[in-house]
């Protein structure tokens, strides 16, 4: 198999000021060149325990309609939990390369499960400054403890015990999704799968790179699941797309980013907004993130939800099912 993480490419660049040529960008997305200065308008942050029930639902609906990203505190997940999660990830990350291999993703898998570096290379063949790791924790019956490492011993207990609290926050956001929409509580969580709903954690490791002026580590996108909800590490790197700009994302410790996916646009029939992101890396810093994405179930199809479509209201997204939206995206057929 070949080694060629980005880990292992940024060991090899330490004390030089230069970077493979694959991962320099061209101009237009270069963030020296593209990255906003002025004043930053700030990402929305909200209380999760606002007392006043209306006020976060309205909170958490202009947020998702106004930037489709927000950050919400108070969210109940207790902080030892969060920096168990991040040490077990972070001592993972620093195993010698063949420990970690042996969690590859297997060649020609069907799943994204596993470690490696980015599934694809882009249109223009550019490489991205980032290595991961892929695996379901939620549901029990979707997990492959295979691609769970076993170094650290804690990874596994810590792990499941996220998943619980992940579920928590799902489902309130869910229900306040659907509320902001003029519907019942349970409805946008039941159009997405439900109980079937898959929780797939990804870790991103961006290793420090001597040029973060011309590169990225994942390029511009915006996520295909429902929501994704994102622990970063202390290093800054999120950017959003708004207005016409690339804002950096405040680090707020502690908070829990949510990003509105592709998902949840379609069934909200374009209220919400699926938000446009990238992440720059570091020049002396590892940074790193934990997004969960929450996955309806391939074979379910998604369209615009019924009870928001009327003759005024036509449909503006086709219903497919979503293993097809996540086939026609990753290959860039049009949807
Ligand atoms: O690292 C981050 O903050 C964002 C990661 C991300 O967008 C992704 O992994 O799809």
């Amino acid at each position: 198999m070949e080694v060629q993480t980005v880990q292992t490419i940024a060991s090899l660049s330490q004390q030089k000021d230069t970077i493979p040529i694959e991962f320099i960008r061209s101009e237009k997305e270069q963030p020296a060149i593209t990255t906003f200065h002025g004043p930053v308008p700030e990402i929305p942050v909200i209380d999760l325990v606002d007392s006043d029930h209306e006020n976060l639902v309205r909170s958490i609906a202009n947020a998702s309609q106004e930037w489709g990203i927000f950050q919400v505190v108070n969210h109940g997940i207790p902080e030892d939990i969060i920096r168990k999660l991040k040490a077990a990830g972070k001592e993972f990350f620093e195993l010698p390369q063949e420990e970690k291999l042996v969690y590859a993703r297997p060649d020609g898998a069907q799943s994204i499960e596993g470690y490696g570096t980015k599934l694809q290379r882009d249109l223009e063949g550019k490489k991205s400054w980032v290595d991961h790791l892929f695996h379901v924790i939620w549901p029990p019956s979707r997990i492959n403890y295979q691609f769970w490492p076993k170094t650290p011993p804690s990874y596994r207990e810590v792990n499941e015990e996220y998943a619980k609290y992940m579920r928590g926050v799902g489902n309130k956001l869910f229900e306040c999704l659907s509320l902001g929409l003029g519907l019942e509580g349970h409805v946008l969580k039941e159009a997405a799968g439900g109980e079937n709903i898959g929780y797939m954690l990804k870790i991103n490791y961006y290793p420090p790179c001597p040029r973060p002026d011309l590169t990225l580590g994942v390029v511009a996108h915006t996520d295909l699941s429902t929501m994704t909800i994102l622990i970063p590490n202390e290093v800054p790197g999120l950017q959003v797309f708004k207005d016409d700009h690339w804002f950096d994302a405040k680090y707020i410790p502690g908070a829990l980013i949510i990003h509105i996916g592709d998902q949840i646009e379609i069934l909200s029939n374009g209220k919400y907004k699926s938000v446009l992101h990238r992440t720059t890396v570091a020049k002396d810093r590892t940074r790193m993130s934990w997004p969960v994405f929450l996955e309806p179930p391939g074979d379910l199809v998604l369209g615009p939800l019924p009870q928001l479509l009327d003759q005024d209201n036509p449909p503006n997204y086709k219903s497919r099912k979503f293993k097809d939206y996540i086939y026609c995206k990753l290959n860039k057929i049009p949807q």
